[in-house]
């Protein structure tokens, strides 16, 4: 857990309290555990200008004028009334560069089209502006916005491509391991999966805008897997393995309707 959080840490994060990996459960022991409290200037400016109806929530808890409710389990809190990462000590508290004390919920579309003339299976994928990693077109969910309006929105402002999707298109709903987590503010998403006839997808005219400065198809592999940002490759092995079932119950079926009787 946190790897990304650990290794990855926006630079204007001061450095995480060292932790060893059986330090980062809540219930282990850890010996003088004082992480730096830290919540960037533009979170506390964003909520000092538009108050409750901005991203960022107030810094004083108690202020807040909704309840904190997470996608993974019952939250528990601190002396301060301030919402406990469930999944462990990450050397900083506060917020970081988060708006949201406890989850900052997130949507991410998975889109994937079999490439006719490589015979693989290819990701929409886009770069990041602010830390230039490759990444899912998606984003933050806005204030009364279904997280499955968040994918279709995310989608068309990172890369042009317009899809709806729906409840049986989500495979995966939970933490997201982002470098931007803190002990009180952290990632949860939820990803929506479509596959794209080849044909349709060269029908797409992509454009990179918002916070995304490139767009591209990449052919789903190791070497893509190992650079993408976040949890991002764990949420495209659900879509990829959810893909594989239905080919092969594709296959059964053909093969089934064959057999005579
Ligand atoms: C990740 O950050 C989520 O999975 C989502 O892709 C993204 C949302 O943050 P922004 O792109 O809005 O910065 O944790």
């Amino acid at each position: 857990m946190h790897i990304k959080a650990y290794t990855e840490t926006p630079n204007q994060y001061p450095e995480r309290f060292p932790l060893a990996q059986n330090e980062v459960e809540w219930s282990k022991k850890c010996e003088g555990y004082a992480p730096i409290d830290f919540t960037s200037k533009v979170v506390l400016n964003q909520f000092a200008q538009s108050g409750q109806n901005g991203w960022a929530d107030p810094d004083d808890v108690s202020m807040l004028a909704r309840e904190i409710i997470s996608l993974i389990s019952e939250l528990t809190f601190d002396e301060n009334n301030r919402p406990i990462n469930p999944m462990g000590r990450t050397g900083i508290a506060g917020r970081g560069l988060l708006g949201k004390w406890g989850p900052n919920f997130a949507g991410d579309p998975i889109v994937t089209r079999t490439n006719a003339a490589t015979n693989k299976v290819d990701l929409l994928v886009i770069q990041r502006k602010d830390c230039l990693q490759w990444a899912l077109p998606g984003g933050m969910v806005d204030k009364d916005e279904a997280p499955l309006e968040t994918i279709s929105r995310e989608l068309k402002e990172e890369t042009n491509v317009d899809l709806k999707f729906t409840d049986k298109d989500i495979v995966y709903q939970g933490y997201v391991d982002d470098m931007r987590n803190t002990d009180n503010a952290w990632m949860e998403t939820t990803g929506a999966h479509k596959h794209i006839d080849y044909k349709e997808s060269l029908t797409f005219e992509l454009s990179a805008n918002d916070d995304a400065q490139d767009v591209r198809w990449e052919e789903i592999n190791d070497e893509l897997f190992d650079k993408l940002f976040a949890s991002h490759s764990k949420i495209v092995k659900f879509a990829v393995a959810g893909l594989i079932l239905k080919m092969l119950n594709e296959s059964i079926s053909k093969v089934v309707s064959k057999i005579k009787p």
